[in-house]
This record gives structure tokens, C-alpha cells and sequence, in this order.
């Protein structure tokens, strides 16, 4: 009888050594301490055992029995352990910081660009990014059919056009709000500085089918070029800093007469044209464009309600996204990269 207490005792310690989860424990824990376990069967076998040996078996399963037990809780105990080693936590450690968001690069620009003409005394104005064709073309001097619209690829809103002012557009320049402006402040002067986004169907290094555009306007008696050239000037000092250089290129634009292109040097070849003896990809030449700028068409004030004899203007628009590539510094060769979301890209700033 007592073989049968040492065999189920060496049964035992076989079988609890390869024991490695709490579950498997617990069934472990049945097959020998159960009502019908292991040790109650050796228990039941008493009635075989004579009456005077009785008490020392019954005390030698006790022994077994509780052996069992102390041996099947230090295992729960290890087992245990390990497990919460796994998922420890030590609530002292420092807690991960969450990750902070940020105004996107545009925006700071946006921001950057609108100081700068408030210390002018522009007024900031963001006119719409859904238009009429009327304020976008018709009264910039481009009627219907005008070539010169082709040079401002638009993208149309499938919506019944409006009686008189035509059919719905993405605006694709912010000159839409000059003949706005002009109407919403009634009488010179106006001092206006436009920020709003425009469409037009592009996609290369420096084009992007949404981007946005400032446009300034200044219409009062006797404005003429020069406060125009002193204006771009003080901009581009403000924004780029003293050692760039700004030219203004003779151009045509219908609603600006005289017109020109607005030129900075490339900030990627330091204005030579050439990066690692290849062609500069952004600028080619050593200058980028960053807008148009000119005296406002006699006919845009008419269509705004202005007298041209009594008062003159001039008006500038320039690209954001392109303005804030030639950032001094920045080496942004490609303006798609704004837009790609790439969090890489974008935390630098
Ligand atoms: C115009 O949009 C005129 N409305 C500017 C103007 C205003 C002239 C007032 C005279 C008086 P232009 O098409 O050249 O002009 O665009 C102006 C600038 O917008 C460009 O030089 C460039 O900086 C930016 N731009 C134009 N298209 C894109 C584009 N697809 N992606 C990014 N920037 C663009």
C-alpha cells in the first residue's frame, strides 16, 4: 500500500514539472486532490490495508495529500510571477509623451505673410474659393471666349450657371476678390490684402492643382508703380531677408496694365542656375516666379464702381506655397511635398 503513496507521489512531480500555465494547474489540481483523485483512490484503499496499520497510512496520505497541495501552490505562485513580470508595469517610469500636432507650414506662412501687411495697414480678407466666372474672369477685362482665360486652366462646379454672372468655378487666382473688394468697401481707399486657395489642373515640382495665393490691392488717388515696386520690396525683405534679389519682369495680364512678373532669386541654386552642374529642377535660371503684379485696369475699377480719372491702383498675386519654397534655408526642391501628409517632412517645422 505504501508502494502505491510513493508511486502516485513520483506520478505526481512527473507531471507537475511539465506544467506551464494556470490552467493546466487547476486540472492537474482535480487529478489528484479531486473527489475522485488520485489520492482519495489510495485513500479508498484503506480498507485493505489491517486494522493496526491503518493510522499510519491514513497519516502517510495526509502526508501525500498535503504535499500535493503545498507543491501545486508554489507552482501557482511561479507561474503567477512570471506572468505579471510580463506584463509589469513600474508606474514610476516617466509616461510617453503624446504626440503634439502643429498648424501645417502653409498655415505659418499664411500667418508670416499676413503680418507683414498689417504693419502696412492692409486688411486681411479671404474672398471665395467657389466663384462665379463673371469675378473671375468677366470683371478682370477677360470676357468670354478671351484667350488669355486659357492661361488660367479652370476647373467648372457641374451646378446651373448663375443669369448674370455665369457658371461656377473653382476660383483659380484670388484676383476674383479684387472687383468684391472693390464693390464690399464702396470708395477708395482700399488697402486690401486677399489670402484664400485656388484651383488650377497642375502637378509638377513647382505646381500643385490646389494651392493659395495672396493678393494685394491698393486703390487710391495718385498710385502709381512705385508704391507697387516699395511694397513687393518691403515684402520681400521682410520675408526672404536683406541678401535676396527681387525683379520685376514686363508681362500681360488683362486686368493689369502695365504688367509684370515677380521674380526672386532661387534660394535652392543660390540664384546660379545650377545645382551640381545639372539645371536647377525648380528654376531653371536662377530666378523663380513668384506672381504677377501691375496698375489695375481702367476697366476692373469701372466694373467695381471706381472712377479711373480720379483714383488708380495696382494690384500683385503671388503663389504661398512657391513664396514659401524659396524661404531662405529650407531646400524645398519640389512644392508636392507640402501636400504628401509625409509627418517626416512636416515635424521639421
Ligand atoms: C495670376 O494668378 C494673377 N492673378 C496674378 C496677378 C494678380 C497679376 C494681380 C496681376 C495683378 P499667375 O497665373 O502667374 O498669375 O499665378 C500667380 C502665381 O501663383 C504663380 O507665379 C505661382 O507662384 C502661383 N501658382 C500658379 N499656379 C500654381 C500652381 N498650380 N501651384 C502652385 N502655385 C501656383
Amino acid at each position: 500500500m505504501n508502494s502505491d503513496i510513493a508511486h502516485v507521489k513520483q506520478n505526481f512531480e512527473k507531471d507537475l514539472k511539465k506544467i506551464t500555465s494556470i490552467e493546466e494547474l487547476n486540472l492537474l489540481n482535480i487529478a489528484y486532490l479531486g473527489r475522485k483523485g488520485r489520492v482519495n483512490e489510495v485513500l479508498l484503499s484503506i480498507k485493505d490495508v489491517p486494522k493496526e496499520k491503518r493510522k499510519i497510512f491514513g497519516e502517510s496520505v495526509n502526508t501525500l495529500k498535503f504535499f500535493i497541495q503545498k507543491s501545486i501552490d508554489l507552482k501557482r505562485g511561479i507561474i503567477l510571477q512570471k506572468k505579471d513580470r510580463e506584463h509589469y508595469i513600474d508606474p514610476t517610469l516617466p509616461g510617453l509623451p503624446y504626440p503634439h500636432g502643429s498648424l501645417h507650414i502653409v498655415t505659418y506662412a499664411i500667418e508670416e505673410i499676413s503680418q507683414i501687411f498689417e504693419r502696412l495697414g492692409f486688411i486681411r480678407m479671404s474672398y471665395r474659393e467657389v466663384e462665379w466666372e463673371y469675378f473671375s474672369f468677366e470683371s478682370l477685362n477677360m470676357p468670354k471666349d478671351h484667350p488669355a482665360r486659357d492661361d488660367f486652366e479652370t476647373f467648372f462646379i457641374d451646378f446651373p450657371p448663375h443669369k448674370e454672372y455665369g457658371k461656377m468655378v473653382l476660383t483659380p487666382h484670388t484676383s476674383s476678390g479684387q472687383v468684391r473688394e472693390m464693390i464690399r468697401s464702396k470708395k477708395p481707399p482700399i488697402k486690401m490684402i486677399n489670402i484664400a486657395k485656388t484651383y488650377r489642373p497642375n502637378w509638377d515640382a513647382t505646381h500643385v492643382p490646389m494651392f493659395h495665393q495672396f493678393e494685394g490691392l491698393c486703390i487710391d488717388s495718385g498710385i502709381n508703380i512705385t508704391n507697387l515696386k516699395g511694397t513687393i520690396e518691403y515684402f520681400a525683405r521682410s520675408f526672404f531677408g536683406n541678401n535676396r534679389e527681387i525683379r520685376l519682369r514686363p508681362f500681360h495680364f488683362q486686368f493689369t496694365e502695365p504688367s509684370f512678373e515677380v521674380d526672386v532669386t532661387c534660394d535652392i541654386c543660390q540664384g546660379t542656375g545650377k545645382v551640381k552642374n545639372l539645371k536647377c529642377k525648380v528654376c531653371k535660371s536662377g530666378w523663380l516666379e513668384l506672381g504677377g503684379a501691375g496698375m489695375v485696369h481702367p476697366n476692373v475699377l469701372r466694373e467695381g464702381r471706381i472712377d479711373p480719372k480720379k483714383y488708380s491702383g495696382w494690384a500683385f498675386g503671388f503663389g504661398i506655397e512657391r513664396v514659401f519654397m524659396m524661404k531662405q534655408g529650407l531646400n524645398v526642391d519640389d512644392i508636392r511635398i507640402l501636400y504628401s501628409g509625409d509627418i517626416r517632412f512636416l515635424e521639421q517645422f
